[in-house]
Parts: structure tokens; C-alpha cells; sequence
């Protein structure tokens, strides 16, 4: 389910300071695949680093300010974009040149004038690869229990869009979910009965957050994480909120739970603009106080980090 639909098209991010190069390509691509362009280096960083970044970047070498054996590096350097594949495209053909390029992280090197045959039939082989190694990518971050975002992704998507808010001072919401009394549970109906009730949970949580970026994750035993990038305080209590109620209307029966029928959970939310000199964990250990909160207050319910408040 969390897999790229196979109707979605690949989309290659082509670099050039000449437009005339650029309408050339993407008159030979545009049929296939969906074109970005960028005419230097900064707004090519820019485009890859968005949120729908390309699957493929082919890069001019000779660009004035930022040439493309920089933007490569650069490219290579940043976790967000280091794995898109990039093909040089480019007028030098010697055989220092290619070395250099490849040994900064190129996937290929193509020396113009370009054969149009032979660049459509190199794209197509590379975002093939591309597309099998996202679809393992895309697997390896999957909880094989519940079926949604394991730890490995939740803590890539929390580097990842902490150091974006960090960048444009923008708002990042976490709520850590932790299900109520689930070692009774586990003593009642067993640990397969466990294993079931963690699945119906980790469903229900995933089914309400809705923007693309949002991520609810399993992190960990009964404990899930959802992250909300540029959200603010209100939106994201909301969200918690619902997260809450969804569990509960599941109408899940725990019968050794001395608070509850129902399996219930209880939230912990922290809302920050992270400032420079803070590391991801801090946000982490924030709604991780207001979970606390919650449990202590007497669990299904929500807590935030920076009030003695709560709701329920
Ligand atoms: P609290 O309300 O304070 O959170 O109490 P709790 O019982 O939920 O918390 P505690 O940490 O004492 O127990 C968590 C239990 O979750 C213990 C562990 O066996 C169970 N658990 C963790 N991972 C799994 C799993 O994958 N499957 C099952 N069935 N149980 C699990
Ligand atoms: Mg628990």
C-alpha cells in the first residue's frame, strides 16, 4: 500500500544553463516521463531537495556560478538527495573529465552532441534501477507486523523534515501514542491476540493524518509515532485528538484493563520551531514528557510538552 503506484510517472530534472540544450531533451523525454528544468546549480539543489524531488538529474558540467560537477557533489553530500541518480551531459569528452565526474557519484556520463537513441535508451535503463530500488527502499521501511512506517523510516522522515523546519523556521508536530495497559492485554488474550490488536491500532492511527508528509510509524513494542511537518499546535491537538478517538471507536475489548472496556491509548504532542544547536532528539524527548503526562494523569487522553494541561 505504501508502495509507488505503477501509473505514477518518473519525473527527470534536467540542467542546463542554454535553453536550447534544455528544449532538446525535453522534447526527447517529455513523451515517457515528467520534465522539471533548472538554468544553474542553485535552483537545481532547490528542485531536489523539495518535496517531490526527481527520480533522475541530468547535469550539465559547464554552468557559470555553480558548475555541475559542484551541484553533483553537493548532491551527493545531503541525505535527502544523495540518492538520486545524476547523468552528466556534457560537451567535455575526455577521459579526465568522465573519471571525475563518475568519482564524484555520477551513475553515467554522456558527451554531447548526444545521440537521441542512445540518451532516451541510457535514461529508461537508469530509472528502471531506480524504480526497483525504491520499491526496496520503500519495503525495508516497513513494520512487518502492522504494516505501516517502521523505525528506520520514522527516524529518516524526522532528520529529514527536522532539518527542512529547521531551514525555513517553520512549525514540526509529534505525537508519541502508546496504548493503554497492553501487558494485561497481552496476559488476557495472549500474544497473538497482542500481535492482532496491534495491527487493528497501527491501522486506525494511520487511516487519519492526510497530507503527503504526514507519518504515523510504529517505534517501537505498543508505542507509534506521528509526525506532522508545518503544522502548528492547533492542527496537530486536533489530529491527536482524532488519533484518540479512532483507537477508541475500534471498540476493541480489554477486559483486564482497570480503566477501560475498550482499548484505549494515551498521547504525548510537542509543537517546535527547532532552533539552531538542537538536535532532532530534543522533540523526541518533548512529546516522550508529555506522554509521560498523560499516562500519570490517568491515560487515554492527550498531553503536550510545554502546559500542565490536557484533554480528554
Ligand atoms: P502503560 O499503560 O503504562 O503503557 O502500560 P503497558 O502495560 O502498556 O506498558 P508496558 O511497557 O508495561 O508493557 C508493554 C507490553 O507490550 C509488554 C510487551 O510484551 C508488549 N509488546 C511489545 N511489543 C509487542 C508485540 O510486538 N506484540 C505483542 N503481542 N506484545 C508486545
Ligand atoms: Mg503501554
Amino acid at each position: 500500500m505504501f508502495l509507488m503506484k505503477s501509473s505514477e510517472k518518473q519525473s527527470i530534472l534536467i540542467v542546463d544553463d542554454s535553453r536550447t540544450n534544455i528544449m532538446a531533451l525535453a522534447e526527447l523525454l517529455k513523451d515517457e516521463w515528467a520534465i522539471k528544468i533548472a538554468n544553474n546549480g542553485a535552483t537545481a539543489l532547490r528542485i531536489a531537495e523539495s518535496k517531490s524531488p526527481p527520480d533522475l538529474i541530468l547535469l550539465d558540467v559547464m554552468m557559470p556560478e555553480m558548475d555541475g560537477y559542484e551541484v553533483c557533489k553537493r548532491l551527493k553530500e545531503s541525505p535527502i538527495t544523495k540518492d538520486i541518480p545524476v547523468i552528466f551531459v556534457t560537451a567535455m569528452d575526455s577521459l579526465e573529465n568522465e573519471e571525475f565526474g563518475l568519482s564524484l557519484g555520477a551513475i553515467d556520463y554522456i558527451t554531447k552532441p548526444i545521440s537521441p537513441p542512445i540518451v532516451k535508451a541510457r535514461v529508461r535503463n537508469h530509472l528502471e534501477l531506480k524504480k526497483y530500488r525504491d520499491i526496496l527502499k520503500e519495503s525495508s521501511r516497513i513494520d512487518g507486523l502492522t504494516g505501516i512506517s517502521n523505525r528506520r523510516r520514522f527516524d529518516e522522515a524526522l532528520s529529514a523534515e527536522w532539518r527542512r523546519a529547521l531551514r525555513y523556521g517553520s512549525s514540526l508536530s509529534l505525537i508519541m501514542i502508546d496504548i493503554d495497559h497492553f501487558k494485561n492485554y497481552n496476559d488476557s488474550y495472549g500474544h497473538l491476540g497482542g500481535d492482532e490488536c496491534l495491527r487493528q491500532v497501527a491501522q486506525s492511527l494511520h487511516s487519519i493524518p492526510k497530507r503527503p508528509l504526514d507519518l504515523v510509524a510504529r517505534y517501537g513494542g505498543e508505542e507509534f509515532a506521528c509526525l506532522l511537518p508545518e503544522t502548528e499546535f492547533t492542527w496537530a491537538l486536533k489530529i491527536a485528538e482524532d488519533l484518540r478517538s479512532n483507537v477508541l471507536a475500534l471498540q476493541l475489548p480489554h477486559k483486564s484493563s482497570p480503566l477501560s472496556e475498550q482499548v484505549t491509548v494515551s498521547l504525548g504532542l510537542t509543537t517546535l520551531i527547532p532552533q539552531k544547536g538542537q538536535e532532532a532528539q530534543f522533540i523526541i524527548e518533548e512529546a516522550d514528557r508529555a506522554l509521560y503526562t498523560a499516562k500519570e494523569a490517568g491515560r487515554n487522553q492527550v498531553s503536550w510538552s510545554n502546559s500542565k494541561e490536557s484533554s480528554s
